[in-house]
């Protein structure tokens, strides 16, 4: 789906701004759903995009559990007359109903990828349409990611040790149990936008780069629709550089363009360099950019552009103060710089797609990404099979096909994660079926067929048959902190027999989460559990054994700040894993790995 763009023949209407809001099943969200002011006893304002939880102090807000209730009106202007329109919603999270004048015009499951509906016909220009937007937070185990509602917390602990029975049912009913460990930030997350096109439009572009010698070779596909599109007439693509000059060009839907000497998209600090490809279909224009790089695993190696890379970085939340997991371009310009501050040069979407002006930024900065799935939580401890007893899979192959869709023309996106630390050994025969034809069917959605993984956790990785069978290894390891607490002695014999073991695979490794909490300001002469003393000394002795192993590729440090999960026994005020505070000052940490990371290359750290 191609991200809305303004040029000289469309047309954007950005609808962020405070809207109408309510919390509650005061409507049931069925077929219609008129006017907040008639059914909602209170009617509050609300920042749109952001996460509705943080923005009253309410705890109703704060713990709300199902659906909530946006509203504002929507007008068309009568100089969008002839053009088609289309509204747009970037996420919201996780399950809309969307409503023009009362009644219910499209439904969206999912929290983290787009989808637009064309109103042309139901909001003529010159008029305008209330727009009622209804949006489920819940989770459970036909969502991704899962959650538990009304069931067990798999996630946490489940009171143990409470005779009643009832108080723990009481317990579990009162809450949306999340099977995961970030705070269910809920909501009109991203941006909604009415955008126009003329009515034979360009629908989709797509372009695979490769090199060959010193030349970029594009291949391209152009996908048009709408009406009059017999008369639409020839697709013509033209391939601008950065300083705007015509270098290359074709016509027709598909072919291959020849950009000669081209200039490769290298990660920071190498230059980002980015193409344009200038596409005219009718009266229609799209500019998608574009790099000209290649990825490929070969051996025991990660290749961009045919050299074996080093990922320096971290996994990340999209999360802040009063936002939630809301659009933040601010924060995502400061993280992107501190990123450059710490010398690194990736990270993993954990634990869902971002929005996409991150990876427009990514693209430019030359910040190298590992694209995640929400499928988080699939896994249920051993108390059941999850792959029999949660209904997910179609609902997978529609993120993975929306991610891949979405996502498939940016430089920066070098990999697909298909999911975070689902259940690999309890069950392995079934985890390997189930997670092999989403493999098959990752590799064959990406025109590009970038390598493709997901992420496994801390296991018996003997047992576990999965995760030997992907492009590259992703592990999330905490020894030294979930077990083997507070020894590093005995932390890092743990982890270099696991490195051996996975040495005889014979494929690439990359750490995809490792870490321990710090509290800002604890400060310890002993270096324990919980100071920023012991996080550092927990980050150098195991560097220090990665260092020793050609195979490995990568360290992706847990996390790159502190963020907001549930209430628990385990967290204070949230996860405090970060190299950097929820407000982005650095940590001890922070400051180790901005030295460590200044002294490893991008290219050929292992050879
Ligand atoms: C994990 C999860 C991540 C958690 C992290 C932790 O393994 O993938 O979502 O936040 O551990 O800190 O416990």
């Amino acid at each position: 789906m191609l991200y809305p763009r303004e040029n000289e023949v469309r047309a954007i209407s950005d609808l962020s701004g405070i809207w109408d809001f309510c919390l509650g099943d005061a409507c049931n969200p069925g077929d219609t759903c008129h006017s907040l002011n008639v059914f909602c006893s209170q009617v509050d304002r609300i920042a749109v995009p952001a996460s509705y939880n943080d923005q009253k102090d309410d705890p109703a807000y704060r713990r709300h559990y199902g659906w909530a209730y946006y509203q504002r009106r929507v007008t068309v202007p009568s100089c969008y007359a002839g053009q088609r329109v289309v509204l747009r919603f970037d996420a919201v999270t996780h399950h809309a109903r969307i409503y023009l004048n009362g009644s219910l015009v499209m439904e969206h499951k999912g929290g983290f990828l787009p989808f637009e509906l064309d109103v042309t016909r139901q909001i003529p220009a010159g008029t305008s349409a209330q727009l009622i937007v209804a949006v489920d937070n819940r989770v459970n185990h036909s969502t991704l990611p899962v959650g538990n509602e009304g069931g067990t917390a798999f996630f946490g602990s489940d009171n143990p040790g409470i005779p009643s029975v009832e108080a723990a049912k009481l317990w579990r009913k009162s809450q949306n149990l999340p099977n995961f460990d970030f705070f269910n930030y809920a909501g009109i997350n991203r941006p909604v936008r009415l955008y126009t096109t003329p009515k034979a439009y360009i629908r989709d572009i797509t372009l695979v780069p490769d090199i060959r010698g010193t030349d970029g070779i594009v291949a391209y596909q152009v996908e048009t629709a709408g009406e009059d599109e017999e008369t639409g007439g020839a697709v013509k693509v033209e391939i601008v550089d950065a300083h705007g000059t015509a270098v290359a060009s074709a016509e027709g839907s598909c072919g291959r363009i020849v950009v000669p000497n081209a200039s490769l998209w290298q990660p920071w600090p190498g230059t980002p360099y980015l193409y344009t490809a200038r596409v005219t279909y009718g009266q229609d224009r799209y500019e998608q950019p574009f790099g000209i790089r290649t990825v490929k695993v070969e051996g025991k190696q990660f290749l961009i552009n045919g050299q074996p890379f080093y990922f320096k970085g971290f996994g990340k939340h999209e999360d802040s103060a009063f936002h939630g997991r809301g659009l933040d371009l601010c924060l995502d310009v400061k993280d992107v710089n501190l990123i450059h501050w710490l010398h690194a040069n990736s990270f993993r979407t954990s634990h869902y797609p971002y929005a996409e002006e991150m990876y427009e930024l990514c693209d430019r900065e030359g910040i190298v990404i590992i694209d995640e799935t929400p499928a988080v939580g699939i896994n249920a401890g051993g108390h059941c099979d999850p792959y029999q007893v949660f209904s997910i899979r179609e609902h997978h192959e529609q993120v993975l096909r929306d991610m891949i869709d979405r996502d498939k023309n940016h430089p920066c996106v070098v990999m697909w994660s298909m999911g975070n630390e689902p259940d690999t050994e309890h069950f392995p025969e079934s985890a390997y079926d189930y997670w092999q034809e989403l493999y098959k069917l990752t590799h064959q959605l990406d025109p590009a067929n970038r390598p493709v993984t997901f992420v496994c956790c801390q296991n018996h990785y003997e047992q576990d048959l999965v995760t030997r069978t992907m492009d590259v290894v992703c592990i999330n390891r905490y020894y030294g902190w979930y077990n083997l607490s507070g020894d590093l002695d005995a932390a890092c014999y743990g982890l270099n027999q696991e490195l051996d073991f996975w040495e005889k695979q014979g494929k690439p490794v990359m750490i995809t989460e490792y870490g321990a909490d710090a509290v800002a300001g604890i400060h310890n002469c002993v270096p324990e559990m919980f100071s920023e003393e012991y996080q550092t000394e927990y980050y150098e002795r195991q560097n220090a054994e990665f260092d020793k192993r050609d195979f490995f590729i990568g360290e992706h440090v847990w996390n790159f700040a502190d963020f907001g999960t549930i209430q628990g026994c385990m967290r204070v005020d949230g996860n405090k894993k970060g190299l950097l505070t929820r407000e982005r000052r650095p940590k001890m940490a922070a400051h180790y790995f901005r030295k460590r990371w200044g002294q490893i290359p991008n290219f050929g750290y292992k050879d």
